[in-house]
């Protein structure tokens, strides 16, 4: 038998088989290419007789050799895309979807309880005419401090330690270098200047259950002609009253702020016990809630306002504290853990 015949015989044979071969069992087609085409298969034994071929005989052989070669492999080719159809056919005729079934619910988020403390403050200080002003985290030191009447060398520096990016840029210790941006850009014959500011803090703090070394704080200024300590202590009042709720007194102890003067810190009577004294307030009927102050004559001259004709307030509150307060939360590190346990608790 010369190759030729036999290479004509392994294709006839191999399509015979293909067509009786079972096509549910997938396996018999595979042993069957392994065993027609594989690097140990009929082809390649009928191959081994190449070498016995004269010069002129090998490319002639050669090609009929290709030939057989792409014929049975898309023989085989086709014979497995028909199992895989027939696969499919069966599964589909099989398988019934039941459209009507529920669905997977989507977890649906919801805003940081800080974002929403944000939020709600800034909505009440919108109602009462301020705007709300963006600040940097970034600030210059020129800005967090020094128009804020606390020149390099001031003591009180001391208690806001930072990060410092170089000698005069730093992370900003509070929401305050905002009161110097904004004053800097108000034009007072259009009224008034009445802002809030929101945003991160950081400070060279220990983290502990009520500290933290970065948290956020509101800042809230006003500027114009007669404002005074009452306009201040009747804003605050109303703040009290619509976050921890009517009944709320609040009450001013002196305290001191380089920049201002005088200078105070806020308390709200205990929402808890009315005043009487418990375990949220340390048994004194008052919590702290922010400091406060008249803006210092040199802040606003600073800022080129004339402090004779011009008069404001400003005070800054720590937007954890108020959170914590309202919603019982004693750690102040849940609010940056990130866990969806805490953040679920206030869906809102
Ligand atoms: C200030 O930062 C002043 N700039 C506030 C101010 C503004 C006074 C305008 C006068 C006029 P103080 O360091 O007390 O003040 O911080 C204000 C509030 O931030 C505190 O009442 C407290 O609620 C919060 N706070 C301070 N340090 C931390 C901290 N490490 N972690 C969490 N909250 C803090």
């Amino acid at each position: 038998m010369t190759i030729q015949d036999k290479l004509a015989e392994l294709r006839h044979s191999t399509l015979e088989k293909l067509k009786q071969a079972n096509l549910e069992k997938s396996k018999e087609i595979q042993d069957l290419r392994v065993e027609v085409l594989g690097k140990k298969g009929s082809l390649t034994e009928i191959l081994k007789g190449l070498k016995d071929l004269s010069a002129e005989e090998r490319p002639v052989i050669g090609k009929y050799v290709n030939e057989v070669r792409d014929v049975l492999t898309e023989a085989f080719d086709n014979a497995n895309a028909l199992i895989e159809e027939e696969k499919i056919a069966m599964q589909l005729a099989s398988e019934t979807i039941d459209v009507t079934l529920p669905g997977k619910p989507v977890a649906v988020g919801n805003r940081h309880v800080l974002t929403q403390t944000a939020e709600e403050l800034e909505d009440i200080f919108l109602g009462m005419g301020f705007q709300v002003v963006d600040g940097f985290e970034v600030e210059k030191d020129y800005y967090n401090f020094e128009r804020m009447n606390l020149p390099k060398d001031h003591p009180a520096r001391d208690m806001q330690d930072t990060f410092y990016i170089t000698e005069e840029i730093l992370l900003r210790t509070h929401t305050s270098p905002v009161q110097a941006r904004t004053m800097d850009q108000h034009d007072f014959s259009n009224g008034p200047l009445k802002m809030v500011s929101p945003g991160r803090v950081f400070r060279r703090d220990t983290d502990d259950a009520t500290h933290s070394h970065q948290f956020h704080q509101i800042e809230g200024l006003v500027v114009g002609e007669n404002i005074s300590m009452g306009d201040l202590k009747g804003t605050l009042q109303l703040i009290s009253q619509k976050m921890f709720g009517e009944d709320r007194k609040i009450r001013l102890r002196p305290s001191y702020f380089p920049f201002t003067e005088p200078s105070v810190e806020v308390d709200v009577s205990c929402f808890k016990c009315g005043g009487e004294g418990c375990n949220v307030c340390k048994k004194t009927g008052w919590i702290e809630i922010l400091g406060a102050g008249m803006v210092h004559p040199s802040v606003l001259e600073m800022s080129g306002i004339d402090s004779e004709k011009y008069s404001g307030f400003a005070f800054g509150l720590g937007q954890e504290r108020i959170a914590m307060l309202r919603y019982g939360i004693n750690d102040i590190r849940g609010f940056y853990q990130g866990d969806a346990r805490f953040s679920e608790q206030f869906k809102g």
